[in-house]
């Protein structure tokens, strides 16, 4: 069984005081897990995407039988995401990118700065839950892309470099209501050298 829950690259209480120990043990063991499980319940007897990647199995939810077709892209997609979004995260991070994305980001958006500020209104305009995302089209363009929900970017053609997860478990424990208080608070805890290194797998075709 290729589907389980990767550990936490840093110690739970690692973000503090950005993140908060109690909203990384709920988020990871608990949140991330149950996509985990609701992704092998949907699953169990459809034999042929049981034997799949977690990144084959997203890609063939178009093509899915109906009545588990929702039910994979939820779950499937949360397990993707928040398996991403761990290791884009660390103790001590933040300050700005650097290396082939960083000359990217530029080149896209003028500065780090108008970036982040687009990226920070993105976030906060998801209504509901869902992410938002720094990713590359098809063209190798960098765009920043909200998406409802747990629904994968691969889905809409485009390949994942961050992400940010806004869904309330995110954040509700330390920030409450305060959404925007967390995002400024995420930004501390970036880990740019895992952001480099999903562009240059990203364009690179990996
Ligand atoms: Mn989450």
């Amino acid at each position: 069984m290729l589907f389980e829950l990767p550990p936490l690259p840093y110690a739970y209480n690692a973000l503090e005081p950005h993140i908060d120990e109690l909203t990384m043990r709920i988020h990871h063991d608990k949140h991330h897990q149950a996509y985990i499980d609701n992704l092998k319940a949907a699953l169990a007897g459809h034999d042929k995407y049981l034997a799949m990647t977690l990144e084959q199995v997203i890609a063939a939810i178009p093509q899915m039988p109906k009545e588990i077709a929702t039910t994979v892209k939820n779950n499937a997609g949360g397990h993707f995401n928040h398996s991403f979004f761990w290791p884009l995260m660390k103790p001590n991070g933040g300050g700005k990118p650097t290396g082939k994305v960083a000359d990217a980001i530029t080149k896209k958006f003028g500065s780090f700065e108008k970036f982040q500020e687009e990226f920070n209104t993105a976030a906060k305009k998801v209504f509901g839950s869902g992410w938002v995302w720094l990713v590359i089209d098809t063209r190798g363009q960098l765009l920043i892309v909200s998406m409802p929900n747990q629904d994968p970017v691969q889905l809409q053609g485009y390949k994942p470099i961050m992400g940010l997860d806004v869904w309330e478990h995110a954040y509700y424990l330390k920030y409450q209501n305060k959404r925007p208080d967390y995002i400024a608070a995420w930004w501390h805890v970036v880990n740019w050298d895992q952001v480099e290194q999903n562009y240059l797998n990203a364009i690179s075709g990996k």
